[in-house]
């Protein structure tokens, strides 16, 4: 059986991940391909109840940075053990919603830990479930926590713990993506997500027919 191909969608917050994972998948299952979504942190029992601690401190107490980089890393270990590599190998394409390179954006190149320590846990962590491509979908900050403000409130902001970050700290993590973007361009592919939805959506799918249906 050939292994499946798995496709991450990373970005800042509000660049439009989970509405372009929906529209990638129905053009995947278009074509007859067996397509699983999943999403981080979550997608299993423990991951799901590690996003609640992680977003919405749902332990009681705020994760420490350190606690916060190890619970992401515990919950990663658990989809691709649990979720991700079964699906790979029995041939289904995966579309993951945030992966490893969330932990580097945003708990290396935001929160300032060394961005070599960070890929170690990643490694450590995802084992051989390393992307076929990884598609960042870039916005200004502004823009996208405007977004998630609207979704989640009807306008009116109420953030979770990491959206309620400084815009600075949200400006790490964009120039973060960007920077990684540039040192691996084979498996990056920048995809401007300031644009109306499906105007993205068909940049989007000509990125990944072009590389993968030729
Ligand atoms: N995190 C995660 C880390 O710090 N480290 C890690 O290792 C990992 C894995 C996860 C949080 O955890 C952090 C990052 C996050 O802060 P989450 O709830 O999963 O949190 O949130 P996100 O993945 O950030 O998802 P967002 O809430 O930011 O949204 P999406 O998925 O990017 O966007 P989406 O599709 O939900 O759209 C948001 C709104 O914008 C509209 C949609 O209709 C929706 O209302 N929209 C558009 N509007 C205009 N034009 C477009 N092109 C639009 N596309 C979508």
């Amino acid at each position: 059986m050939t292994r499946g191909k798995f496709i991450t969608l990373e970005g800042p917050e509000g660049a439009g991940k989970s509405t372009q994972a929906a529209m990638l998948i129905s053009k995947l299952e278009a074509r007859g391909l067996e397509v699983l979504y999943s999403r981080e942190p979550g997608g299993t029992p423990m991951g799901e109840a590690v996003r609640g601690i992680l977003q919405y401190n749902t332990a009681g107490e705020a994760p420490c940075p350190e606690s916060e980089v190890l619970l992401f890393e515990a919950s990663r270990a658990q989809l691709v053990r649990h979720v991700l590599l079964p699906a790979l190998e029995r041939g289904a394409w995966v579309v993951c919603d945030r992966f490893a390179d969330s932990t580097t954006a945003y708990q290396g190149f935001g929160r300032g830990f060394p961005v070599e320590t960070i890929e170690q846990l990643n490694h450590f962590a995802i084992g051989p479930a390393v992307p076929d491509m990884t598609l960042i979908l870039d916005v200004n900050v502004t823009l996208g926590l405007q977004r998630c403000a609207k979704r989640q409130h009807g306008g009116k902001a109420q953030y979770d713990r990491i959206e309620s970050e400084a815009l600075d700290f949200h400006e790490r993590v964009r120039q973060g993506y960007l920077a990684l973007a540039r040192l691996n361009p084979t498996r990056y592919r920048v995809i401007d997500a300031m644009r109306p939805a499906d105007l993205v959506a068909a940049d989007l799918w000509q990125t990944v027919s072009s590389a993968f249906f030729p």
